[in-house]
């Protein structure tokens, strides 16, 4: 059924506690832990409890937690001390998603630069 836990999907497992992550921030909805390969001083990923492909398809079904996601994007910009701070969601092997859970990166705590690669 759309939205439930799938067996093979490791941000599921971490939602479930099954793979152990550095949660830093937790609601009803969603989890926020650091990414395994960060890509700025400060590097979190904020995914939805429920289980989507990739953000347009959990706006589409779900869209109050789709904007969960962006109110905690703050939430974690601001825990982290990040003035400035960018918000991803890769969509597509072709733009670098490599796990097919909806997640927003959350970068800050460097100089972001314009465009990006
Ligand atoms: P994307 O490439 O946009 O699908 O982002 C997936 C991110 O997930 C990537 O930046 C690395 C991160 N990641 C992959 N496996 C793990 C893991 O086991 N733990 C954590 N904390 N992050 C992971």
């Amino acid at each position: 059924m759309a939205g439930e836990p799938q067996a093979d999907c490791l941000f599921c497992k971490i939602v479930a506690g099954d793979v152990p992550a550095t949660v830093v921030r937790e609601t009803d909805t969603t989890v926020a832990f650091r990414d395994i390969n960060p890509q700025a001083p400060s590097h979190v990923l904020i995914i939805p409890k429920v289980h989507y492909p990739d953000a347009a398809s959990l706006a589409a079904a779900e869209p109050v937690i789709a904007a969960d996601i962006l109110r905690e994007a703050g939430e974690v910009a601001l825990e982290e001390k990040a003035e400035s701070y960018r918000v991803v969601f890769n969509t597509g092997s072709g733009a670098g998603q490599t796990v097919f859970h909806a997640h927003a990166h959350v970068l800050g705590g460097r100089g972001l630069q314009w465009p990006p690669g």
